[in-house]
């Protein structure tokens, strides 16, 4: 297993390089170019740029999430081709620096999903949290509640230039259906997969966030079975998974652990983030321990351990601790994701030495 750590690059991220550094057995930054657009095509000067930085203070630069997939490619319009042209090609030159996975999602729409970014915890910390009554599946209103929100409502896919355009975007997902939804996402794979094969780059798609379909919208990647039809969209190990337990873990009937040993040879990605499940069904993210959650980190990690994964690992979001959030990212402060390495290290660690390691 090699530990990772997600950062947002050079001015864009309130935690640094140097400071990463001193987190224990962190190897490798997880980054991309935060400022492109899903679509958009990457200059290899930037990519270049950003990767000699990371390798220069001594880490790898193995993994990009995310490179971002276009919502014509998602809704299979005609336009898709072109597209996935210049997807093709970021894959190419993400090749030439060494990059190993690309990690995207195929969720229309958004990226992940919550109601309030700075819930507090009895701790006095605060998190990610979502309550499902405050959505609706109108997003007329659900903007409107976000543009009167303000910071806390802030998310990806909601910034308020791109609030306007939704309308647009939403009338253009009528009638989507899960298996159109599917179909675009083979057709997708069926181009792209084989320019992975030829220049070593292996596909890593991350669950949907929240696991079950919102604002009308359909989602695929959210249970055990949803994933085994993927697998089979395109039987490739280069179209695998970015398995993320926060992600799949809001729905309890989920058998992270199970899942993960049945897929575990097309995990090429980890992420390992804890939720708190209430009985209404509302979730907040909490810390990385098992006990403090609904996610069994311990079997989580142990189902990795039994079946040698080799692959990468990242601490995924943490609650804000000590002030923090007054500067970090949603999610992306350091101090919990730390002692999130530390928790998930601790168990490695103590794991292989059952088994004999050192
Ligand atoms: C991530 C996802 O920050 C997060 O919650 O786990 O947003 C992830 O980066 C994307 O879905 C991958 O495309
Ligand atoms: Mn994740």
């Amino acid at each position: 297993m090699k530990m990772t750590w997600r950062w947002y690059g050079e001015g864009n991220d309130s935690i640094t390089l140097d400071h990463i550094r001193q987190i224990p057995g962190v190897e490798g930054i997880v980054w991309s170019l935060h400022d492109k657009v899903a679509g958009e095509e990457w200059e290899f000067e930037k990519i270049k740029e950003v990767t000699d930085l990371i390798k220069s203070k001594g880490f790898n630069a193995d993994i990009v999430e995310s490179v971002n997939i276009h919502d014509d490619i998602k809704l299979g319009l005609p336009s898709r081709d072109r597209y996935i042209e210049i997807y093709i090609d970021t894959i190419k030159k993400l090749s030439e620096v060494g990059v190993k996975v690309i990690c995207y999602n195929f969720m229309p729409v958004f990226d992940w999903t919550r109601t309030d970014l700075y819930k507090e915890l009895p701790d006095g910390s605060n998190a990610l949290y979502y309550e499902k009554n405050a959505i609706v599946d109108d997003p007329k209103v659900m903007a409107e509640r976000i543009l009167e929100g303000g910071k806390n409502f802030t998310m990806p896919g909601w910034e308020p230039e791109r609030i306007a355009k939704l309308d647009e975007l939403f009338k253009s997902y009528e009638g989507m259906t899960e298996e159109a939804l599917f179909e675009n996402l083979k057709y997708f794979l069926e181009k792209v997969i084989p320019v992975c094969e030829q220049y070593d780059v292996k596909m890593a798609i991350h669950p949907d966030d929240p696991p079950w379909p919102i604002f009308g919208l359909p989602r695929i990647i959210r249970s055990r079975d949803h994933i085994k039809k993927f697998i089979e969209l395109v039987d490739s190990p280069y179209s695998g998974l970015t398995l993320c337990t926060g992600s799949l873990g809001p729905n309890l009937l989920n058998d992270i652990p199970a899942i993960i040993r049945e897929f575990h040879d097309r995990i090429h990605f980890a992420h390992i983030r804890n939720i708190k499940v209430y009985e209404n069904g509302d979730f907040i993210e909490v810390s990385h321990r098992g006990k403090d959650g609904s996610v069994d980190v311990y079997e989580v990690i142990k189902a990795y351990h039994d079946n040698g994964f080799d692959g990468y690992m990242r601490p995924d979001h943490g609650r804000h601790l000590w002030g923090e959030e007054k500067e970090c990212r949603p999610g992306y402060g350091l101090y919990d994701r730390a002692l999130g390495v530390m928790y998930i290290l601790g168990v490695w660690d103590s794991l292989d030495k059952q088994k004999g390691g050192n």
